[in-house]
């Protein structure tokens, strides 16, 4: 297998799909939908729904009601981005290559463009009721979607990372956990475990997948703040420094840089161990979960 060949052919089906759920820009509402399609086409990785759909294939999933969750996740982690950006949080111009939405559209319609998306987010994937397909399944995907995107899940992370910058020097490691997990690792957790849930895994199954997408959370955040460090503009996307400028404690300023990314090299082994135990396979998604830990953007 070539796996950047095969990353290719997936982050252009998972384009597809994305434009296949994204709404019409028309109506009084013109604006806000061009706001919301402009952050979403922005194009990203494409990490969560590609880990979605992979964990799906892992469990032998091949139905359509995977793909409005595919369109869901990403909406959901684009919405993050755009308010994330916005001046009352990081105070971003740039993302994905981009002006920022806000500095786009204004910062009134970047608002309601993350509003917009999330709420589109929900009305998409309850599309999946549509599809001949299990509607407790439907249900339960419904349900970790929600979850893991609220107050005990991604927004929580953020209201701790917010309330972490005022603290500075004294945020511990285990504050510095609960941020990443929840700010970060729940989506991913949300994306395979709904992948998981969609093909009919059983819930010990599910538990080894939330547990594996805990580490590649975690794993994948740590590359998030080396390369906060390490990396450009230009290559990124997005500007570089911006943990200092915010003051935040990252994993590389509470450790450095050597353990930072070693422990980030052992969650991520880790994670395929976890996934390896499933006697399941999917080569494609082992490679991807290794590639994170080296990726450049
Ligand atoms: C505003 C409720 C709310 C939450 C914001 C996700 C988030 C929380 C903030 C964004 C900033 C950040 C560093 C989040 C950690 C997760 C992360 C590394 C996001 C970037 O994800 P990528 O690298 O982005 O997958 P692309 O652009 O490739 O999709």
């Amino acid at each position: 297998m070539n796996f950047k060949e095969e990353m290719t052919k997936r982050t252009e089906r998972i384009e597809k799909v994305l434009e296949k759920y994204l709404p019409k820009e028309e109506g009084w509402q013109k604006n806000v939908i061009e706001a919301m399609n402009y952050s979403v086409k922005a194009g990203g990785k494409r990490l969560r729904p590609m880990l979605m759909e992979e964990t799906y294939k892992l469990f032998g999933g091949n139905g359509m009601e995977i793909e409005p969750f595919m369109a869901a996740i990403e909406m959901i982690h684009t919405y993050s981005l755009v308010h994330d950006d916005l001046p009352a949080m990081d105070n971003d111009d740039y993302r994905r290559g981009r002006k920022t939405t806000h500095i786009v559209y204004g910062e009134a319609m970047a608002i309601l463009a993350g509003d917009g998306l999330l709420n589109y987010a929900f009305e998409t994937a309850l599309k999946a009721f549509e599809n001949n397909t299990d509607n407790t399944r439907v249900a339960k995907a419904l349900m970790i979607l929600a979850k893991k995107a609220g107050i005990y899940g991604m927004i929580g992370g953020q209201t701790a990372d917010i309330e972490a910058e005022n603290i500075g020097e004294k945020v511990t490691q285990e504050h510095l956990l609960f941020i990443h997990e929840h700010k970060t690792a729940a989506l991913i957790q949300a994306a395979m475990m709904i992948g998981a849930v969609l093909a009919g895994a059983t819930e010990e199954q599910v538990e080894i997948v939330e547990k594996a997408a805990y580490d590649i959370g975690i794993a994948f955040q740590i590359q998030d703040d080396i390369l906060d460090v390490t990396s450009t503009l230009e290559t990124l996307g997005k500007p570089v420094g911006s943990d200092e400028k915010n003051n935040k404690t990252t994993y590389v300023t509470l450790k450095g840089l050597e353990t930072a990314s070693c422990e980030q090299k052992e969650m991520s082994a880790h994670a395929i161990t976890l996934l390896e135990s499933l006697n399941m396979k999917n080569q494609f998604l082992m490679e991807l979960i290794t590639s994170l830990i080296t990726r450049i953007k």
